[in-house]
């Protein structure tokens, strides 16, 4: 796969081509107000998505980049969580599993009248409303973002106070849902020790193996453990007191606390446009850096590493997670240049002329499977992430490699949610929102990056 790429029929398509394939993916996806992943597997609205939906929609319509922010910040509770999934009641019951009656979220005192569910997800929405108002500066965007600050300022500190379980500077999670990579190698250890039954998910319908192949989806014992972690949190009213004596798992992801550090930079510029002081936002970024350090960083790998909280053990599977604290521009240059290292190794291929995607895990792992979700497939927004970081780390011409191996993808096989690491063959929905979004963002930075 080099250069704009055949597609599995043969064309090759032009970049004004995929341009509009991005536009007609987002506005296919567009519900009211918001985007939904994907109109078959995920019809609700979910918080990391919205925030890539954002980015794109800054590029073609960017009073929808605002209302897509706003609902989502709508649905954020009392205590200032942004749920992962708000529902849209309008659907039929099933649409969805597990749904708003799994979920029960009116347990919570601190729910919003809208249903969600009660996690959350990589907090990208500061760096997306920022890149946002940054791509199409107006009036309105920035009345939108004075209306954002102070709920983005609610989810930081959500972050840093509920969420800190450790209390060494670091957001804790509690269902790897709220890592945004489900099934990652990464959860198999902490995973492995929740108990759970396969013979549980008789009583449920799974709503994902309709839509998608069964073999690229995580698997009925993983849905057992995920829907006995989401039972335990709310069997407390999703309550975060005493999580670390009751809850079954507890992880600090490196690439959560990435996104909240470079939340707080986001902050920063956001808060020099409404008026208020970014000091103090720095300060925290520092922090969280220093932190993710402490914490995260594995000196004899050279790459972050997750921190089960129940054994308080490094989990040694390297997979991309750990090449995500990039994104932190304040990375001192020693890690900085070891998780180069390690982006650039045969584990993940990245280079200036990359020869095959981005992939979720370790190509050279006895457990990288290259059809599995997040077990090996290439993922545009692990890709974009990345090349954020490369770009601030003083690797434009690795960033450019990045970059166009996205751009192939999309070419050889559409829109799709994630791709075969391989061959690019299109995987999951084929018309995946943030795919189309953040396509249409690195198609709009055409500024070369060598
Ligand atoms: C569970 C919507 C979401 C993404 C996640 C991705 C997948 C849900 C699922 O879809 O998760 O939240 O049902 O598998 O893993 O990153 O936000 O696109």
């Amino acid at each position: 796969m080099s250069g704009l790429g055949g597609t599995s029929t043969g064309e090759v398509h032009a970049p004004t081509e995929l341009w509009q394939l991005a536009v007609d993916t987002l506005d296919g996806n567009w519900e009211h107000d918001h985007t939904v992943p994907s109109r078959t597997l995920y019809p609700h609205q979910w918080s990391w998505d919205s925030a890539f939906s954002a980015i794109g929609w800054s590029h073609v319509r960017p009073e929808r980049a605002w209302r897509e922010l706003d609902s989502l910040f709508r649905a954020q509770w009392a205590d200032g969580r942004v749920p992962h999934i708000v529902f849209n009641a309008a659907l039929p019951v099933g649409s969805y599993f597990p749904g708003p009656e799994f979920w029960h979220s009116a347990v919570a005192d601190a729910a919003p009248a809208a249903a969600t569910s009660g996690l959350i997800q990589p907090p990208v929405h500061a760096l997306a409303a920022w890149l946002a108002y940054r791509r199409a500066p107006s009036e309105s965007g920035r009345s939108a973002l004075r209306r954002l600050y102070p709920r983005l300022l609610a989810q930081q500190r959500y972050l840093a106070t509920h969420r800190d379980v450790a209390g060494q500077g670091l957001a804790a999670i509690v269902h790897p849902w709220e890592s945004g990579v489900d099934n990652s190698p990464a959860w198999d250890a902490p995973m492995a020790a929740v108990p759970a039954d396969v013979a549980v998910m008789s009583a449920y319908r799974r709503h994902d193996t309709a839509h998608a192949d069964a073999a690229h989806r995580p698997t009925d014992l993983d849905y057992a453990r995920y829907v006995a972690i989401v039972a335990s949190y709310r069997d407390h009213r999703y309550r975060d007191d005493g999580l670390a004596d009751r809850h079954p798992w507890l992880v600090e992801c490196p690439l959560l606390n990435a996104a909240a550090g470079a939340a707080e930079h986001a902050l920063a510029g956001i808060a020099a446009v409404v008026g208020a002081d970014p000091g103090p936002h720095r300060e925290r970024a520092a922090r969280i850096t220093d932190a993710l350090l402490r914490r995260l960083y594995d000196p004899v790998t050279g790459t972050f590493q997750p921190r089960d909280l129940r054994t308080d053990r490094l989990i040694p599977a390297r997979t991309a997670l750990g090449l995500m604290p990039l994104l932190l521009p304040d990375l001192p240059a020693r890690p900085a240049a070891t998780v180069i290292e390690e982006a650039c190794s045969a584990r993940f291929g990245v280079a200036r002329r990359m020869d095959r995607p981005l992939p979720s895990h370790d190509r050279t792992a006895p457990d990288f499977e290259p059809l599995r979700y997040w077990r090996g497939p290439s993922w545009l927004n692990l890709a974009w992430l990345l090349r954020r970081g490369l770009r601030d780390h003083g690797r434009p011409d690795l960033a450019a490699g990045l970059r166009q191996s996205m751009i192939d993808l999309v070419a050889r096989s559409g829109c799709h949610e994630y791709f075969h690491p391989d061959t690019g063959v299109g995987l999951g929905s084929p018309a995946f929102g943030w795919t189309a979004a953040l396509l249409l963002d690195v198609l709009a930075d055409d500024d070369p990056d060598r």
